[in-house]
């Protein structure tokens, strides 16, 4: 496509970057806050844990001023509810509702719109104990309890809202949905049942955000990779489609359609993995769809026909977390045409675009990008600089790709890089860096923990302000 045919961002358009609570903050103990899934996760001996993080909980203001000072439109960061409620569904907390407000007023004050994540991965430890979590259907009352108190609490100043991140992720990894020793196939049929509540209390807490008469959107944010068939072969075709349903788009026909894909419901089904649904459950979700996706996007996957064998029958697959091979259906393979990241991430700008063209012809909705961007191993120098170029150059040609999605017709609302500042990595500790600002800090030495803009900061600003014109820069 030509330059002059390309759609130029449109005015209103929010430019952003993304951390979540349990990644950032610290003070895991601090001003009453109870325990976590996270908080309580066996240490792994060669990362950090998440207690003290880039200390955001003592920097708030500091975080913020830096925020202004990028441009930044709208920042997305998820609260943590055992800040809130403790024990995830007794007293308020008002300390933690107190540092909530002094973040949304920060914000305000910069005119950097909040987009709140209502629960990303730290689950209260104290509901799992209780009940055992988003196993129970008591989890539904739970959560819906918490997010109605942030929707009335912050609502006056909060347009944005995403339900839950990751679900899809949280049932995969033991330790999210806090189970501990069991089998593969039993995590993943207890994972299905949890998705089922999760699915419900997204939406009965869409229903209230409507009751109270909220007039921002609101929407879960799914995790979404682009799956490429390997070949032509009709049978690799066949299983990139296949894939593409049980990995990714089964969950939001929940959220958005309101009902169990066919062809996911007949894996499940084959697999013994089937959630038990009560009277009215559909009926719930149907009416109830989210008024906005948000997308985290990283990289692509690229698969092959995966046929049943004796060795390979009905129900084998690899036991990563995330699904890599399951007999009969497909198996992720390398990619030759892209290259990875240090963590072997394929790099797939045009993934980005296509995924959100699938997401907008299948949805209809208005799609906002909640996480985008590269894990690195940056390097702080001697005079106080960080040369990311592979980050400016990763975030690059995805808004590149971005803005040719928005000129097809795709309604995107924003874009949130993954992340503002560097964090503590889901899996990988603070050696996988993603931030715009770094922080000084190792897994074990924690240094001063000062901020340090890297090169991609000053990059992104000049993107800011310019509305997007600078990334056609070379
Ligand atoms: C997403 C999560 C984020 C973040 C990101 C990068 O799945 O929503 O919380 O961690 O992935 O992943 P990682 O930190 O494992 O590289």
């Amino acid at each position: 496509m030509d330059w002059k045919d390309i759609e130029s961002y449109p005015n209103d358009f929010l430019w952003g970057a993304s951390t979540s609570s349990f990644q950032i903050e610290g003070a895991a103990t601090t001003d009453g806050k109870g325990l976590s899934v996270i908080d309580v996760m066996e240490k792994q001996p060669d990362i950090t844990d998440f207690s003290i993080a880039a200390d955001h909980y003592h920097h708030l203001e500091e975080d913020v001023a830096l925020m202004a000072d990028m441009g930044l439109k709208v920042y997305r960061f998820s609260i943590s509810w055992t800040r809130i409620f403790p024990q995830g569904n007794g007293e308020v907390n008002q300390a933690g509702v107190d540092f909530y407000n002094r973040l949304i007023d920060a914000l305000k004050k910069y005119q950097i719109e909040p987009l709140v994540t209502i629960y990303h991965f730290d689950y209260p430890q104290a509901l799992v104990d209780q009940y055992g979590g988003w196993l129970s259907r008591q989890s539904i009352t739970d959560y819906h309890r918490y997010a109605t108190f942030l929707l009335k609490t912050f609502g006056d100043r909060v347009k944005y809202w995403l339900t839950i991140n990751e679900q899809d992720h949280v049932i995969r990894f033991p330790s999210r949905l806090g189970i501990k020793e069991c089998t593969y196939a039993e995590q993943l049929r207890l994972g299905y049942q949890a998705n089922h509540h999760m699915c419900l209390a997204t939406a009965r807490v869409i229903q209230t955000f409507h009751e109270l008469g909220m007039t921002g959107k609101i929407g879960p944010a799914v995790s979404y990779s682009w799956i490429h068939p390997y070949s032509a072969n009709p049978m690799d075709v066949l299983a990139s489609k296949d894939a593409t349903i049980i990995k990714n788009n089964y969950l939001l026909d929940l959220h958005c359609k309101g009902k169990y894909n066919k062809v996911f419901w007949r894996y499940l089904e084959e697999r013994h993995y089937l959630p038990k649904i009560e009277a009215g459950d559909m009926e719930l979700l149907r009416e109830n769809p989210p008024t906005m996706i948000g997308v985290n996007y990283y990289y692509s996957e690229t698969v092959k026909a995966f046929p049943t064998s004796s060795e390979y029958p009905i129900g084998y697959h690899k036991e990563t977390p995330l699904p890599t091979a399951e007999a009969g259906i497909f198996e992720v393979v390398n990619n030759e045409q892209l290259s990875a990241t240090d963590w072997g991430w394929e790099i797939d700008p045009i993934g980005l675009r296509l995924t959100l063209r699938e997401l907008y012809d299948r949805y209809e909705l208005p799609l906002i990008i909640t996480e985008n961007g590269i894990g690195a191993y940056d390097k702080l120098e001697a005079d106080d600089k960080i040369q990311d170029d592979y980050r400016i150059d990763y975030l690059q040609k995805h808004l590149q790709q971005l803005q040719l999605a928005i000129t097809e017709g795709v309604d995107i609302l924003g874009y949130c890089a993954w992340s503002f500042m560097d964090l503590v990595s889901g899996r990988n500790g603070m050696e996988k860096r993603y931030g715009f600002v770094y922080i000084n800090r190792d897994d074990f030495d924690l240094k001063d923990l000062r901020r340090v803009k890297k090169q991609s900061f000053y990059w992104y600003q000049k993107v800011i302000r310019s509305n997007g014109k600078y990334i056609w820069r070379d």
